[in-house]
């Protein structure tokens, strides 16, 4: 995901757009069982509720524009102890890739931008979001609620499959 320089010709048809979202989730390629690779569409302004990653790796390159991760620790109690630890703030600009997972804590990503749209891509191994779904949390309070990761908003560039 380093050595590759986005290009817009490669990706495009996988950007779909959702103005009545956060975000969109966009499938690319899955191989069962191995790997899901998703591109993200973020809308302006816009943040994904703090979450995990369902004890997978999560690799995340920058195709377009810049997206800021906010990290928080993971509460030993959920829902008891007030609002959610920040643990780091970054901002990645295009290319960049980083990595996440559970051993790291959560996280949530925004788009910083007021008007443009972020784009990135996203690889899961083993893809257990998909799976098993993941769980969000209430930056406010730390409360835990699990969520589906099962459906995308597009699939290999089809919208409503
Ligand atoms: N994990 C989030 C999702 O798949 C995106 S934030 O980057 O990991 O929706
Ligand atoms: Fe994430």
């Amino acid at each position: 995901m380093k050595s590759y320089t986005s290009d817009p010709a490669h990706w495009s048809r996988f950007a779909h757009i959702d103005p009545s979202k956060q975000y969109t989730r966009n499938l690319v390629y899955s191989v069962p069982g191995v790997f899901n690779l998703l591109l993200l569409v973020w809308n302006p302004g816009k943040e994904s509720p703090v979450h995990d990653h369902a004890d997978a790796h999560c690799l995340m390159k920058i195709m377009k524009g810049s997206l800021v991760e906010s990290r928080f620790a993971i509460p030993s109690r959920p829902g008891e102890q007030g609002p959610l630890l920040q643990t780091a703030r970054k901002e990645f600009g295009s290319d960049q890739v980083t990595y996440m997972a559970d051993v790291l804590g959560l996280h949530a990503i925004s788009n910083p931008h007021p008007t443009e749209h972020a784009m990135s891509l996203h690889l899961y191994t083993p893809p257990n979001a998909a799976l098993r779904g993941c769980n969000v949390y209430d930056m406010r309070n730390g409360e835990v609620r699990h969520v589906r990761q099962d459906m995308y908003d597009s699939v290999g560039g089809r919208v409503g499959m």
